[in-house]
């Protein structure tokens, strides 16, 4: 198997790899596949795929010219394709020419899997990345199974027909066998996108849907991706970063509330602290009984859309520190930086209330990695958004509307007056989601249907 995807998570630089990393790297080990991906370098477009073992791993690592790969990835991928897919068709900004770089980008590593492939191959393509690929396997004499993950949502269908591209989008994803995507609402949105934009049909199949368009047929799934729970557990048992130390002093006695999201303006960052805001503006001593901590690392930072909602995070948050906080100590704090992973998982495990409010998002692994880190004996409370992926499978989280403000607020509320029993039921029913889709499951279930038939 080759899998393909714009990142790769290589042992050797040191990189800490996240769940899908750790679960491609799974799938791959012993089984003589090959990962491939960009390089990270700007140098030698046009050179010839590099190899690199690592342990069991063949990884196969494509460098990208600067001007294209800035257009493809920045332009395309993440001003185009990313706010459409996550309804925001108001945030998309095309720019002439970042089209063809995303095909050129793409058609770079149709040459890199062909090189790389042998006959029969199964190919697993990775993310909205690279949605023109299989038409360009094809293209190049590529007949195994081609496979595409998607792990970001699908827009409905008056989002998608914006999109200039659409038909040639569409036609270029019939050319794979089969699309996984996280939740049913994508797969029946991204049916209805293809069957409605190339004329074609849909049927159901095999658990699934099957769309017939443009000469093609592809099977559409539903695989809602996982954490390793055990693996967040293992690492609560190191030590406490200094740093995290610190802050449990510090909130000693207070509700902790926290939030763990990239900084993207589709995780919903800044309702979230207008929805804390109000809790504070319904009783000000609530300032002194809660702590709420917003882990906000920046993403995507050339994209004008990523500065903006991390020039609007800063200032309702210096707007709340300014007004609830007094000379001894702020309710909010705001860290505009990546923790590290143990950081991460200690912070998630100490916490009372999680806040995962995303306007739109495939799944959102940190609503059950903090399920995944609680105690089950006395666990935290999850607000998540409707919009999220998992709250198709975790309905007993306190699923909240991110644009009802007032809503959200009445949810910290319920959070830190809800009994013990309530808590540890719905932590017990949360927890069975986290485990049924635990990543070594979704793998399983992914590759059983990309094994040919
Ligand atoms: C895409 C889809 C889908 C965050 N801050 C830090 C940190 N994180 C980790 C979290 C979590 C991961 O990053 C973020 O995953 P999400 O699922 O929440 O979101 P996306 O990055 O947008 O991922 C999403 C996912 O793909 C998988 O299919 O669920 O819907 O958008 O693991 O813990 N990790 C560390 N420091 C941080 O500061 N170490």
């Amino acid at each position: 198997m080759i899998a393909v995807s714009n990142r790769i998570s290589r042992p050797a630089k040191g990189a800490s790899p996240g769940g899908l990393a750790q679960a491609l790297s799974e799938a791959l080990r012993g089984s003589n596949g090959m990962w491939i991906g960009w390089s990270g370098d700007f140098a030698r477009p046009g050179s010839d795929l590099e190899i690199e073992r690592d342990g069991d791993i063949t990884f196969g690592l494509v460098d990208i010219a600067e001007d294209t790969y800035h257009r493809y990835y920045e332009g395309y991928a993440n001003s185009v394709l990313w706010p459409l897919f996550h309804s925001r068709p108001d945030l998309a900004e095309r720019t002439p020419g970042d089209f063809a770089a995303y095909r050129t980008v793409n058609a770079e590593f149709a040459d890199a899997v062909a090189e790389a492939a042998q006959p029969g191959d199964t190919i697993w393509v990775h993310d909205y990345h690279f949605l023109i690929l299989a038409e360009a396997l094809r293209a190049r004499g590529l007949a195994g199974t081609i496979g595409l993950f998607i792990h970001i949502p699908c827009p409905p269908l008056d989002v998608f027909r914006r999109l200039a591209e659409a038909r040639t989008i569409v036609r270029a994803l019939t050319a794979f066998d089969t699309i996984a995507v996280q939740t049913r609402r994508d797969a029946a949105r991204l049916a209805e996108c293809m069957a409605a934009t190339a004329e074609g049909t849909i049927r159901t199949s095999r658990g699934g849907l099957r769309v017939d368009a443009c000469g093609g047929s592809v099977h559409i799934t539903v695989k809602p991706i996982g954490t390793q729970p055990a693996e967040i557990r293992r690492s609560l048992e190191t030590a406490r970063p200094a740093e995290v130390e610190a802050y449990l002093a510090r909130a000693a006695g207070r509700t902790k509330l926290i939030g763990v999201d990239r900084l993207d303006y589709s995780k919903g960052i800044p309702n979230r602290l207008l929805a804390y805001e109000r809790h504070l503006e319904g009783d000000r001593s609530r300032a002194g009984s809660t702590l709420f901590t917003q882990i906000a690392p920046p993403s995507r930072e050339a994209v004008a859309a990523y500065a903006a909602v991390r020039t609007e995070v800063e200032r309702i948050t210096g707007r709340i520190v300014g007004a609830f906080g007094d000379l001894a100590s702020s309710p909010l704090t705001l860290l505009t930086r990546p923790l590290d992973r143990v950081g991460v998982a200690h912070m998630l495990a100490n916490a009372d209330i999680a806040m995962v409010t995303p306007l739109a998002d495939g799944m959102n692994l940190v609503a059950k990695e903090f399920v995944a880190a609680q105690d089950p004996h006395d666990p935290g409370v999850l607000v998540l958004s409707k919009y999220a992926g998992a709250a198709e499978e975790m309905v007993d989280a306190l699923i909240v509307d991110p644009h009802d403000l007032d809503e959200m607020a009445a949810a910290i509320t319920a959070a830190r007056t809800m009994s013990r029993g309530e808590r540890r039921e719905r932590h017990r029913s949360l927890a069975a989601v986290v485990e049924r889709t635990r990543i070594e499951r979704w793998l399983g279930s992914c590759l059983k249907d990309l094994a040919p038939s």
